[in-house]
């Protein structure tokens, strides 16, 4: 036996115990673990076996680290297999989550008991597979398809009460998982209750499988698991259990070699080690219990509306009572999406628009509070007033956080008396739904204030990500260049509305106009406009149209009109025939010849922009890792998650290749197209994005 299976005899149940800390992964040592302690029950006499985890959880599934490394039997298929076909009796309990493998070790048992907390599901296409050891071939002959097809393809997580309905578990009961096991495989024992193999059970009349594959995979808007899966459950209805454990084996395999399940799998890692950074190892946060934001705008009601839902009172100030009782509206507005959805009660709302939100429009009410974000106009001027006086009134060791999404943090903070307590909290709208964070390091920042900084994230349940200070940070530095390399193609022959159409059919959200639109056209005229004024570089590429459409006072979905026409009542828009005479009228003054763009093109032109600009913000150390700017995209800017981020498609893609195409369009555009030195260097070297993150974890 391995140490990852602890075997202890009770009268006549051999009781296995899962101990591979922190979730029980069924790495090898677990598979083996479990084969041996099945055959060692059967073999010194005992009449059942109870399964159950050790620590905070059954197992978590199979163990993810071992994916894209040679596989060391016994599989977890087998396992499952052999659990099942044992004569003797075998009981699951299950407690903490038994997710992907592990219910599939469940479902080979004959008996599920779980504790009410427990929850379970099949997460796999979640991470870019599927089920591989009997999940679409036992959970519909024991739950039937309508209910397999959801739990499989969206990888949710069942709770137990759910699970017992649904017919997964066969008991639900409080207690210690041991305990309430123990009793359980006792009664079945002392009842003569049968043996129960799922494999055995007959399978659900077969449906139409290639309707169900399309739909799935057009709701996958390209993640490819989901659709996969339904072949997986299609063979549990057409085939005999055997030929279907195999049929879904060479599924499985099928996804296992994709580009997407590498992508998957290296968001699910990224996005846990993004928080850890090695400085911090130790570092005390600042006491944080309660939360000062200036300004009630949109994004600051949405950031007193996550932190008043992370249990954080908040006050907020407003430069007239008028204002704070408008941004508590807009605080209630969010609120009233939560208490919809159930998320909290009415008793909740009420105290979170009532006891714990303070509204204030005069500074002093700032002097006790342990941190406050300013959410005020973007303007280095009206910050450094804001800050000024922030640095008067607040208490010794409070935070003093700015929510700049592009000024100088440094200089913000050269404002104050106290700069270490200075760092910037980027957070994106509307702040309440966006999980990216980015915690924006100035020179002067003391350790504690960037810990408390993550803490705070932590606490709202964003995914943090440490910035350098940088014109845009990480990710507006990289929209900033990749949105121009868009522009360039319009002005050269695309049309906005191909390029929309290229990037979302390669998988984000929208497309960059699109987005645009729904920002506000006002942001980037007023950008425009303050470039110019500050004089541009004469090799930059410059381009107007869009003045037009905003001088008449369409600024995008919010007044109706932008790249698109917005009806009311209808979603999304159509193209605005206007944008496309402007653009032919500029392309003409130009000179431009316009030409022929395919959408792998411009996928190509706009990716290479990209991570151009992010290898440079990883180069200059803006980003600490490339799974930093990784985790920002996916998180801030739609960036498909099945593609891991822009630098992990870079690998996927090849470094070499990406260069040689930067260098291809600096043959035309050498002021835009200089190739980032850490991608020379990395090309150079043999290397990928990846080494640099394996090296600075
Ligand atoms: C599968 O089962 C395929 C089979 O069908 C067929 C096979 C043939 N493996 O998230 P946390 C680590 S596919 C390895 O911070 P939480 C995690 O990286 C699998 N490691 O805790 C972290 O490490 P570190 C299907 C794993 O309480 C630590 O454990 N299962 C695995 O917030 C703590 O994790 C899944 O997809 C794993 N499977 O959440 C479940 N899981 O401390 C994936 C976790 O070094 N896991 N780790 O950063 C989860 O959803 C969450 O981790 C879980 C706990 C809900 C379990």
């Amino acid at each position: 036996m391995t140490d990852a299976i602890g075997y202890e005899r009770v009268g006549d149940i051999a009781v296995l115990k899962a101990q591979n800390p922190p979730v029980n992964a069924l790495g090898l040592d677990v598979r083996q673990g479990l084969v041996d302690g099945i055959e060692r029950a059967e073999s010194e006499g005992a009449k059942a076996v109870l399964i159950y985890g050790d620590g905070r959880t059954y197992f978590a599934g199979a163990d993810i680290r071992e994916f894209g490394k040679p596989p060391q039997g016994p599989f977890l298929p087998d396992v499952c297999t052999r659990i099942e076909s044992s004569p003797l009796l075998v009981i699951s309990a299950l407690h903490g989550t038994a997710l992907g493998g592990g219910l599939e070790i469940a479902l080979g048992s004959h008996y599920r008991i779980a504790v009410p907390s427990a929850r379970i599901g099949l997460p796999e296409v979640l991470i870019g597979v599927m089920p591989g050891a009997g999940g679409t071939q036992r959970l519909p002959r024991l739950i039937g398809i309508d209910a397999s097809v959801d739990v499989i393809t969206s990888g949710r997580q069942v709770g137990a009460k759910e699970a017992l309905s649904l017919g997964i578990l066969d008991r639900v009961e409080e207690g210690e998982p041991r305990e309430i096991g123990l009793a359980y495989a006792q009664e079945l024992l002392d009842q003569g209750a049968p043996r129960r193999a799922i494999s055995e059970m007959p399978a659900p009349e077969s449906v139409d499988f290639d309707a169900l594959y399309d739909s799935v995979l057009k709701k996958g808007r390209g993640l490819l698991a989901p659709a996969v899966a339904i072949r997986g459950i299609q063979a549990c209805c057409e085939l005999p259990f055997d030929e279907g454990m195999k049929r879904e084996r060479e599924l499985f395999m099928e996804l296992m070699s994709t580009d997407q399940r590498q992508g998957m799998i290296h968001a699910f890692f990224s996005e846990r080690a993004v928080s850890k950074l090695p400085e911090l190892k130790g570092v005390e946060p600042r006491a944080l219990n309660s939360l000062g934001v200036i300004g009630g705008g949109t994004m600051g009601a949405g950031i007193a509306t996550a932190a008043l839902l992370a249990g954080l009172p908040v006050v907020m100030l407003e430069m007239t009572a008028e204002a704070a009782e408008a941004a508590k509206g807009r605080i209630a507005g969010n609120l009233q999406g939560a208490l919809k959805r159930g998320k909290i009660s009415q008793e909740k709302f009420d105290h979170l628009t009532g006891e714990a939100l303070t509204l204030a429009t005069d500074y002093d009410a700032l002097s006790d509070v342990d941190l406050v974000i300013e959410a005020v106009f973007e303007e280095m001027g009206v910050k450094k007033e804001v800050f000024g006086k922030l640095d008067a009134v607040c208490k010794k060791g409070a935070i003093l956080a700015s929510n700049t999404s592009y000024l100088d943090v440094n200089e913000i903070a050269a404002s104050t008396s106290r700069p270490e307590d200075v760092i910037g909290l980027h957070f994106f709208s509307p702040a309440h739904v966006m999980k990216l964070l980015e915690i924006v390091v100035a020179d002067k920042t003391a350790l504690d204030v960037v810990a408390t900084g993550f803490e705070l994230g932590k606490r709202l349940k964003k995914i943090s990500v440490r910035a350098g200070v940088c014109d845009g940070f990480i990710g507006n530095r990289i929209l900033a260049t990749y949105r121009k390399a868009a522009d360039h193609m319009v002005l050269d022959g695309a049309s906005p509305y191909q390029i929309d159409k290229a990037l979302t059919d390669f998988g984000f959200a929208m497309g960059p106009f699109a987005v645009a639109d729904l920002a506000g056209l006002d942001i980037g005229w007023a950008v425009r406009k303050r470039k110019r004024a500050e004089g541009m570089d004469p090799r930059e590429r410059d381009s107007s149209y869009m003045d037009k459409i905003c001088e008449a006072g369409n600024f995008g979905q919010k007044t109706g009109k932008g790249y698109y026409v917005y009806e009311a009542g209808k979603r999304g828009g159509t193209p605005n025939p206007e944008v496309a005479e402007l653009i032919e009228a500029e392309r003409a003054e130009k000179g431009i010849t316009p030409k022929e763009f395919t959408d792998e093109e411009i996928v190509t032109r706009y990716m290479a922009a990209m991570v151009n600009e992010a290898a440079k913000v990883v180069g200059e150390g803006i980003a600490r890792r490339p799974l930093d700017v990784d985790m920002t995209l996916l998180f801030g800017y739609g960036f498909p998650r099945y593609r891991g981020g822009p630098l992990k498609w870079a690998d996927m893609q090849g470094l070499d290749t990406l260069l040689a195409n930067i260098k291809s369009y600096a043959e035309e555009d050498d002021y835009f197209w200089q190739p980032a030195p850490l991608l020379e260097q990395l090309v150079a070297e043999g290397r990928t994005f990846d080494d640099l993150n394996k090296e600075n974890s």
